[in-house]
């Protein structure tokens, strides 16, 4: 790999890559103080690597994507416990890895460490927080303060304004944090943005990052946020249209699945921060419906929703790896007998225990049926 390495000694990567690492076995939220020195590296040298690839990256499938993370570098952790370590699986990251959670920084150096490590299968797109007016706000900027000095957050910030901002894989699944935008009428526009730059107030890039779906919205609307717009299903389907696209997938709100498709399976929202200000948990028969629906594009989201209900700090109770690997901390009972394979839990929703039977198609191993929905 041509990039690789760049700017920074591959030992001294692989040394602070295992030392984040190293917290995985040890009590959630110990900190990994990297020196500042290091930090700076892990800055300059994925800055460089940004810069040589380009604003709309073109990926492949199978990919894993990931929504926001915003510092909950446990979550993370477990992430990649159950997607694989990079490079086992490809990744992109849909933005939003600081500010709220308390361990951005933890967060964003192991991101970066990867992106630095494997640039051709690890992918980091930017989010409304990779941004110094957004994050000086709500935490990163302190948290930087509190563990090292104001300086590093401004080399974050140098760092953060070379970020990707939209990624197409196979040419029909476009990936961006917030949404579509009423300027972006030819996708070459997006490869034409310059770099580095500030987020603007308006705009193409400020849209990318910052607008949402809305349900109730016909065309374009206000966005609540105070910040770029909405748009109606109608958007989605015109603008899918119009570029030959199947899916728009983003991230940038909470969603209590963890997941949530929008305009008919047009658009689909990814969030994976678990716990965050909501209680969020998947329901299995939505997830069931979703990897249904991904794999029809090529994308595996599953460990999207590997988390437990309750403690987050909790190890999971019971993981199965048939025909994708669910840890399910509900599960009530696994009945299996000459390769089939039905599985009975009890739902998330908070609508109480539900109980959904999910069975194994005779013919097809990865497909079930009976799934009652909440
Ligand atoms: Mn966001």
């Amino acid at each position: 790999m041509a990039l690789q390495g760049q700017g920074i000694e591959p030992a001294v990567l692989d040394d602070i890559i295992s030392r984040l690492l190293e917290v995985r076995s040890v009590r959630p939220g110990k900190q990994v103080q990297l020196s500042e020195a290091e930090i700076r590296q892990l800055c300059s040298a994925s800055r460089d690597i940004f810069l040589l690839q380009p604003n709309l990256l073109e990926l492949e499938a199978p990919i894993k994507i990931c929504g926001d993370i915003h510092g909950q570098y446990g979550d993370l952790l477990r992430l990649f416990e159950y997607g694989g370590l990079p490079p086992q699986a490809n990744y992109l990251f849909l933005g939003d890895y600081v500010d709220r959670g308390r361990q951005s920084l933890e967060t964003i150096c192991l991101l970066l460490a990867y992106k630095i490590k494997y640039p051709e299968n690890f992918f980091l797109l930017r989010g409304n927080h990779e941004c110094a007016s957004i994050n000086r706000i709500y935490g990163f900027y302190d948290e930087c303060k509190r563990r090292f000095n104001v300086r590093l957050w401004k080399a974050f910030t140098d760092c953060f304004n070379c970020l990707p901002v939209a990624a197409l894989i196979d040419d029909k699944i476009l990936c961006m944090h917030g949404g579509l935008s009423p300027d972006l009428t030819n996708l070459d526009q997006i490869k034409n943005l310059t770099r580095p730059t500030d987020v603007p107030d308006t705009g193409l890039l400020c849209d990318l990052l910052w607008s949402d779906p809305g349900r109730e919205v016909k065309g374009w609307g206000m966005n609540d946020r105070g910040v770029s717009f909405t748009f109606g299903p109608d958007k989605v389907s015109e603008f899918l249209m119009k570029h030959d696209l199947d899916l728009v997938c983003r991230a940038h709100q909470v969603v209590e699945d963890g997941y949530e498709f929008f305009a008919d399976r047009q658009l689909v929202t990814i969030f994976s921060a678990p716990n965050y200000c909501v209680l969020a948990y998947p329901s299995i028969a939505k997830l069931v419906f979703l990897l249904y629906n991904l794999r029809q594009h090529g994308v595996d989201l599953s460990f999207n929703f590997h988390w437990n209900r309750g403690n987050s700090d909790e190890k999971p109770d019971i993981s199965l790896a048939f025909p994708f690997p669910f840890v399910w901390r509900t599960v009530v009972s696994v009945y299996a007998s000459s390769g089939h394979v039905d599985i009975v839990v009890r739902c998330g929703c908070q609508k109480g225990a539900c109980v959904h039977s999910l069975k194994q198609s005779h013919n097809d191993r990865h497909s079930y049926k009976e799934i009652s929905l909440c």
